[in-house]
């Protein structure tokens, strides 16, 4: 089994003590931080049909998850860019009801990595604390709503309209998540879709 095979078995099976160093073996054989990542990226695939068919259930796919959080721990260093320009203040959320956070933090540090200084509001983040956290940084470039349910595809709708409705301008919004389309998110009023964390870097530089 290859370096990076045994990084996709070791997520997919929750190991969270060995990823990391898996991670760290791959990289020393001269692997592709990208190339690490997309592994882990399919071991959470495999985890999610796993899921669905019925054979594993919540703990394994909250095990898996943190799995793949250490392995992404090792390949930040690797993956983030110097930073050395600003692009301004990008706020960054997985939107209410929704835990999920994994894509979320790849997007947030793509969005850090490409020049954008990050202020990330965590998960299940409510339409209000968007405005608060936009208010109390009126220099904001680009708000980022994630979201991984179809359940929670209407708090990110609310969201969006939210922030649309308040007024406060001076900054572009831009969502995506698994279940979001790009027709989903300009029916919403969103200024910008990104399919993966590397769209979203690219897609934040062109708003500002
Ligand atoms: Co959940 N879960 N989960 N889960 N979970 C999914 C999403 C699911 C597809 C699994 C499945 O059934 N096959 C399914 C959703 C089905 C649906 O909505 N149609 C599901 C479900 C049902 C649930 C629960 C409801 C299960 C339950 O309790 N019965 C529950 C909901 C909890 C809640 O949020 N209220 C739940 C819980 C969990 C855990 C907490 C156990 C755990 C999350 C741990 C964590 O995030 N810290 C978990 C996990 C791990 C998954 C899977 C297996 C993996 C998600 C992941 O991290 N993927 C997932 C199955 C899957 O994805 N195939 C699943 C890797 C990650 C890098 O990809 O997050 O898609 P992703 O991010 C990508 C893109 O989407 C995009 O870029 C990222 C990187 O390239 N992207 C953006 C994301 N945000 C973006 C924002 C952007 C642009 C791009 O711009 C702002």
């Amino acid at each position: 089994m290859s370096k990076i095979d045994e990084v996709k078995a070791g997520v997919a099976a929750g190991k969270t003590k060995v990823v990391p160093g898996l991670v760290q073996e791959a990289l020393n054989e001269g692997q592709a931080a990208t190339a690490i990542l997309e592994a882990m990226v399919e071991a959470m695939g495999v985890v999610g049909d796993k899921f669905s068919s019925g054979e594993i259930f919540v703990p394994e796919m909250l095990v898996a998850g943190k799995a793949m959080q250490k392995g992404v721990e090792v390949l930040k260093p690797v993956l983030a860019g110097s930073g050395a320009v600003s692009l301004g203040k990008c706020i960054i959320g997985t939107v209410a009801g929704d835990l999920h956070d994994i894509g979320k933090n790849l997007v947030a540090l793509m969005i850090g990595s490409a020049g954008f200084d990050v202020i990330d509001l965590g998960v299940d983040v409510p339409a209000d604390k968007f405005i608060e956290t936009i208010k109390a940084n009126p220099d904001v470039k680009v708000v980022a709503c994630s979201a991984l349910l179809t359940t929670t595809m209407p708090a990110m709708k609310e969201t969006v309209e939210t922030i649309k409705a308040s007024g406060l301008t001076g900054f572009k919004v831009l969502v995506g998540g698994a279940p979001i389309t790009p027709e989903f998110a300009s029916s919403i009023g969103a200024d910008a879709y990104a399919r993966d964390a590397g769209g979203a870097a690219v897609k934040a530089k062109e708003l500002v």
